[in-house]
């Protein structure tokens, strides 16, 4: 079987989504995302310039040997970009082998280790009222774990935080939002919070929450120990950890466990957070640490310290990408849990899948592949829309982390 060509579909049904699509001469394709919110169109490029010319002819069954190529090859290693890209040839051939084989994705990586797949929704709300009253409505619809982010008194808007209850897209206009934050308002207002949840519903559902890279270690301690009576599933990129030994201070103060990696996308990027056990989950996801070939090695490695997986799931994240993660999750031993944040009907119509949602669990299905396709006709009603992600300011203007 030869790879005979390869295209990148870009569409926006409310918000971008790349798709890299490799055709072989047998007829069968297989489909892989590379959204990069916010750069989405460098992906595009590095697709179309550095990587698809070089993919005509080779077997598309020597996937391993075609993420060394691309890896090595590169000499430019790593990078959110490369590694984006990497990961939707990766994804697209895993999808080609399943396809030829007959195969859901999950029984070519060793088979089903659940029958389900635990997710976390995200609950949101300008105030703690609301927020509650959003966690109630996900426990109502069957949701096991929740994620809640809720407003802060004093500021005018905060990560996580939405107009919209059920999707939430950050990346919301031409040019860059300008937010402004306050970790003093945000330290002392979210214990609030989840003590207000924990009285209300109990020690039943699974309590997450982000703090979005805005935190110092010694903050993050102070928020880890305030959090501690609430039981928390976990508290998510609380320091940004381009400095992974950072997370030591953290891990010495307070027992919440920690998540991290969402922005992760390469086994170097948290191999010190992993061998030094200083967190309990890693964020990667298939679309940005490089597909399932490098997703599968940070899983090994993790398996190795007691860290669990908790792939990134959000709404940017494509639901090809969503697809082929439920087949990582179905297999992976040391499964965590999956965030999963719905996408609109309308991106569900350009990408028809056969996974589903029931009782706070995702469930594949057994179409040979990843289960998941891309409605060309439709991709192309919705023409790509530039949309940046915010950036973030203190209160005195000074520069900080979204
Ligand atoms: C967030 C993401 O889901 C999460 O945990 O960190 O929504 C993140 O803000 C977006 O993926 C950025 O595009
Ligand atoms: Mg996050």
């Amino acid at each position: 079987m030869q790879i005979i060509s390869g295209k990148v579909i870009v569409t926006c049904p409310g918000r971008n989504f790349v798709t890299l699509k490799l055709e072989t001469d047998e007829g069968i394709y297989g489909i892989g995302d590379a959204t990069l919110n916010g750069r989405e169109q460098a992906v595009v490029a590095y697709l179309q310039e550095h990587v698809i010319p070089c993919l005509t002819g080779r077997d598309p069954h020597q996937v391993e040997d075609t993420w060394q190529y691309l890896y090595r090859g590169a000499y430019w290693r790593r990078g959110p970009v490369t590694m984006c890209a990497i990961a939707a040839v990766d994804t697209a051939l895993w999808d080609i082998k399943a396809k030829a084989a007959g195969l859901p994705l999950y029984q070519l990586l060793g088979g089903r280790s659940r029958q389900a797949v635990l997710v976390y929704g995200h609950a949101n709300g300008r105030d703690i009222d609301e927020t509650a009253e959003q966690v109630g409505k996900y426990i109502d619809m069957g949701y096991r774990a929740i994620r809640a982010q809720c407003g802060v008194p004093g500021l005018a808007s905060t990560y996580g935080v939405a107009a919209d209850k059920l999707f939430y897209e950050p990346a919301d206009a031409d040019l860059p939002t300008e937010n402004t934050w306050s970790t003093e308002k945000y330290l002392l207002h979210v214990p609030q919070l989840f003590e207000r949840l924990r009285n209300e519903f109990g020690f039943g559902p699974h309590l997450l929450h982000d703090a979005h890279h805005r935190l110092t270690p010694i903050e993050a301690a102070r928020l880890g120990r305030d959090l501690e009576p609430y039981r928390l599933f976990w508290l998510e990129d609380s320091v940004a950890c381009e400095n992974q030994q950072s997370f030591r201070l953290i891990r010495q103060h307070t027992t919440t466990p920690l998540a991290v990696g969402e922005v992760f996308n390469s086994i170097y990027d948290c191999q010190q957070l992993i061998a030094e056990q200083l967190i309990d989950y890693i964020r990667t996801s298939v679309v940005h640490a490089g597909g399932i070939t490098q997703l599968r090695r940070i899983a090994s490695l993790a398996e190795l310290y007691h860290v669990r997986t908790g792939c990134h799931g959000a709404t940017d994240l494509s639901p090809v990408c969503m697809g082929v993660a439920l087949h990582f999750d179905t297999w992976v031993p040391n499964f965590g849990i999956q965030e999963y944040m719905r996408h609109s009907e309308a991106t569900d119509e350009v990408f028809p899948h056969d996974y589903h949602f029931a009782d706070g669990y995702l469930h594949t299905g057994e179409t040979p592949g990843h289960g998941v396709d891309i409605d060309e006709a439709l991709a192309a009603k919705y023409p790509y829309q530039r949309a940046f992600l915010p950036v973030n300011r203190l209160e005195d203007g000074t520069m900080f982390n979204w």
